[in-house]
């Protein structure tokens, strides 16, 4: 794992449906995430807030639907070529931010990939796929399209960034699923991805699920990046998230998700997605992001700090 690590804040909102993700940024470094790291040995870097210029005018689609996507397109173009600069510096970690941003850090991560000859992997870890197209969506809410643009599907071409390297949808594994939309479940299942829902973790036990896939990201030689929604977790544990869907991973799950990340060694970037401090209570949500990302970087459990809400 790389001993230098870039905190990049990502203020998007727009992809959302709701107001609130664009406070992120400022609520892990209010919970303490560069100190954290630095406890655990990393030189860290936090390079503020990026945002892109704000679009000259509304961008025609045919999907009526679509809301801010003139917006998106510009987030999308401005954090791929963050993503694939600072993903050749060091570990970036972006902090956002609502899961939009995905759109540019996957792609731009895996245009790092290609560049050292190897592949991008993505650990999904979220309530919902995020596999929409710009057709497809009925919502409008942008946050439901990243892992479709990063992979390539149909339904992106002339509207967001031309992909310069997609993803492989093999080399995606998501995980803690349990809110899929129609479309979304007909194209994850065409384009092979590897789906562990919750049903999954139920059953198998969420070690053994992750732990093939980090054995293929082994021996494949591959790099990972790893895209943690607040509402992969159940809300019980994480309220601070606009998408709260009943059943998620408990804090142990996530946790161990986290430190056998972190013993793989296979991490090269980080997003931490759709923390709305507006709806957090008393900071426990961003608190608990700031420890998984600490878990994922090697703070052992009993290094863990004791706390109380
Ligand atoms: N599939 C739903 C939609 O497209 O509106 C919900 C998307 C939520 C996306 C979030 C945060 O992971
Ligand atoms: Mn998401
Ligand atoms: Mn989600
Ligand atoms: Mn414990």
């Amino acid at each position: 794992m790389d001993r230098n690590c870039i905190l990049i804040g990502v203020p998007v909102q727009d992809g959302a449906g709701r107001l609130g993700c664009d406070m992120g940024p400022s609520a892990y470094r209010t919970a303490g995430l560069a100190g954290a790291l630095q406890e655990l040995g990393f030189a860290v870097v936090d390079r503020g807030n990026v945002a892109p210029a704000p679009p000259s005018g509304p961008q025609a689609h045919a999907n009526p639907a679509l809301k801010k996507l003139a917006e998106i397109v510009a987030w999308t173009a401005l954090l791929s070529d963050v993503a694939f600069a600072a993903g050749g510096e060091g570990l970036p970690i972006f902090l956002g931010g609502d899961h939009s941003l995905a759109a540019g850090t996957v792609s731009g991560m895996s245009r790092r990939a290609a560049e050292e000859g190897r592949d991008l992997f993505v650990l999904w870890l979220d309530a919902h796929p995020d596999f929409h197209t710009p057709d497809t969506t009925k919502s409008g809410n942008l946050h439901g399209v990243p892992m479709a643009y990063a992979t390539g599907r149909p339904g992106f071409a002339g509207v967001f960034p031309p992909l310069a390297v997609a993803v492989k949808p093999e080399n995606v594994c998501m995980l803690g699923l349990r809110s899929v939309d129609p479309a979304e479940r007909a194209a994850l299942a065409e384009a092979g991805v590897l789906v562990h829902d919750m049903r999954a973790i139920d059953e198998h036990g969420i070690a053994p699920l992750l732990g093939a896939f980090l054995d293929q990201v082994a021996a494949s030689g591959g790099l990972l990046h790893v895209s943690l929604d607040v509402d992969f977790l159940d809300p019980a544990v994480a309220p601070g998230v606009g998408t709260t869907v009943p059943g998620g991973a408990t804090f142990r799950e996530a946790h161990l998700v986290m430190e056998m990340l972190h013993d793989s060694g296979l991490v090269r970037s980080l997003d931490l997605v759709e923390l709305n401090p507006f709806l957090d209570e008393r900071g426990r949500t961003a608190l608990l992001m700031v420890d998984l990302a600490a878990s994922l970087m090697g703070r052992r459990v009993l290094d863990r700090p004791t706390r109380s809400f």
